[in-house]
């Protein structure tokens, strides 16, 4: 038995639907394709908000505190920014950006499925009706990819399979038909910057529309790890709501061109060139620029039902090499994972590295015997280096970087990379942890940081970031990122919340914590 829409059958092409984009429609008259919503939620194995059983007081105290400050941090969204991407805390303004072309409420969409998982039932609402009647899709702009995929696709597609509410769904559909031009390159590996104009007739008005550049910063042309590399999850998804494969096509080639590719030391750079397919400069790190590749890998097998054992291998084999390369221990015992610059090692770890805790421990869970053991221990030894940078600081919050050179270990040596902007990957690396080996100490870790948050980052209206984690009088950058209520609340809340609260069984994570379903596909009913 497969689940209506599973993967195998959109890619087969069984069940073509009137097609979303593109090609004409299907001659036969076959009646037009609906995802089966009811069919999918008889499919998942817990209750998405789970049952509430066994539960303490005061783990129940601590929940309910996060719920507070996600209140907290949407009601002065709402009041100061509503409709703009972020909240300045402190001028009580919003803040519009470059990442994203156009499209306006990125915190909206981050926060909505957070609102939903935490029962703020009114503030839920308010986002939805912010949806269905201002979120304007016919924009006109230079957006990141992937910012655009894991930020409105993901929160989008999460909305929808959380709630059944359609507008999510046909709001995620619209907007991932806007970003297909930029996979027409000589490879199919999309360049990063897309035009998101119109893209009908109209658009021979606007020369510029649905056409896609590489960033100006990155080396000569080239497409980015992390950034083409984490399209899969969504893309997907968007098949399998569509049930059009388009999609998950386009996001297909960037496996078979990373496989055929020569990797020096089995290691995947950075910077990779959508026109030859060749790596445009040796850099490797496991955060920022490669970080999410590796991640969605490994969630893509899980996605799959544990069927997509190319992602598996891939992840394995990539995880091989980073073990024997990257990862380190420094003279105090701290295990990290350093960055590799043309095989010199810069002794380095970025906060998005951090996320790689969780991300081991979700793989080692599925990995054999000693294997298994293996990697839950290098996972946590992972976790407690990234645990350090945040005690080794006055504001118990931890630096962007930390190094392991001269004497230093997990602390920042640079003034740059000193600030903390309301990042999640540590607290994210406790959640899988906490989930997986249920040891107090995640919860102990997760609720200092909360206490940080509250103290450092909480000002009159919302919470910010801090420019110096090394003092207790810091400076704030008067911005309130959309991810800290995608993510860093939503991971706080869910590591003080039962297993079955979005259970691992049924979800996957995207990067920006936004829950997309497995594909079970042993589903009978
Ligand atoms: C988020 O947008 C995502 O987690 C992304 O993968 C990395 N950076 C931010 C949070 O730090």
């Amino acid at each position: 038995h497969t689940a209506p829409g599973s993967r195998q059958q959109v890619q087969g092409g069984e069940r073509r639907a009137q097609p979303a984009t593109g090609a004409s429609p299907a001659r036969e008259t076959r009646a037009p394709f609906r995802f089966d919503y009811e069919r999918f939620r008889r499919s998942l194995r817990h209750p998405v908000r789970g049952r509430r059983a066994g539960e303490d007081p005061e783990t129940r105290a601590r929940r309910m505190k996060i719920k507070e400050m996600m209140k907290f941090a949407w009601d002065n969204y709402k009041q100061y920014a509503l409709g703009k991407n972020e909240l300045r805390p402190l001028t009580k303004n919003g803040h519009i950006g470059n990442m994203f072309g156009g499209l306006r409420g990125a915190t909206v969409v981050d926060a909505l499925d957070t609102l939903y998982i935490m029962e703020l039932e009114e503030e839920f609402q308010e986002a939805k009706t912010w949806v269905e009647k201002s979120f304007d899709l016919n924009v006109n702009g230079e957006a990141s990819l992937f910012e655009v995929n894991i930020r409105y696709i993901g929160g989008l597609l999460a909305a929808y399979y959380l709630t059944g509410e359609e507008v999510f769904k046909s709001k995620a559909l619209e907007l991932g038909e806007k970003l297909l031009p930029a996979f027409n390159t000589p490879t199919g590996i999309p360049r990063g910057v897309i035009n998101l104009g119109r893209q009908d007739t109209r658009s021979l008005f606007s020369p510029c529309s649905g056409m896609s550049w590489s960033w100006g910063w990155a080396s000569a042309g080239s497409s980015i790890l992390a950034e083409f590399g984490t399209l899969h999850l969504e893309f997907l998804h968007l098949s399998e709501l569509s049930g059009n494969p388009v999609f998950a096509e386009k996001a297909s080639p960037s496996h078979f061109v990373l496989n055929r590719v020569e990797k020096p030391q089995g290691l995947y750079p950075n910077f990779l060139s959508p026109v030859t397919g060749s790596w445009v400069q040796h850099h490797v790190s496991i955060g920022g620029l490669g970080d999410s590749f590796y991640e969605y890998l490994i969630k893509s097998w899980l996605m799959s039902d544990k069927k997509d054992s190319e992602a598996k291998k891939m992840y394995d084999d990539a995880l091989e090499a980073i073990e024997k390369h990257l990862v380190k221990k420094s003279a105090g015992g701290l295990t990290y994972i350093a960055e590799w610059r043309g095989g010199i090692l810069d002794h380095k770890m970025g906060h998005l590295a951090c996320f790689s805790g969780g991300m081991i421990a979700l793989g080692a869970e599925h990995a054999g015997g000693e294997r298994r053991q293996h990697y839950m221990d290098l996972a946590a030894e992972i976790t407690s280096t990234c645990h350090e940078s945040y005690t080794r600081s006055d504001t118990k919050l931890g630096p962007e970087a930390f190094r392991f050179d001269a004497g230093t270990e997990a602390m920042a040596t640079r003034l740059s990379e000193r600030y903390y902007i309301l990042r999640p990957e540590v607290v994210e690396s406790y959640m899988y942890l906490w989930r997986l080996t249920h040891h107090p100490k995640y919860r102990q870790w997760g609720w200092e940081v909360v206490k940080a948050l509250e103290k450092h980052c909480r000002v009159e209206a919302g919470f910010s970031g801090i420019r110096d984690v090394y003092t207790t009088t810091p400076t704030h950058d008067n911005m309130q990122q959309s991810f800290f209520l995608a993510e860093t609340l939503k991971y706080l809340y869910l590591l003080f919340c039962e297993d079955d609260v979005l259970s691992l069984d049924d979800w996957v994570f995207n990067t920006e914590a936004h829950p997309l379903p497995v594909n079970h596909t042993n589903f009978e009913h």
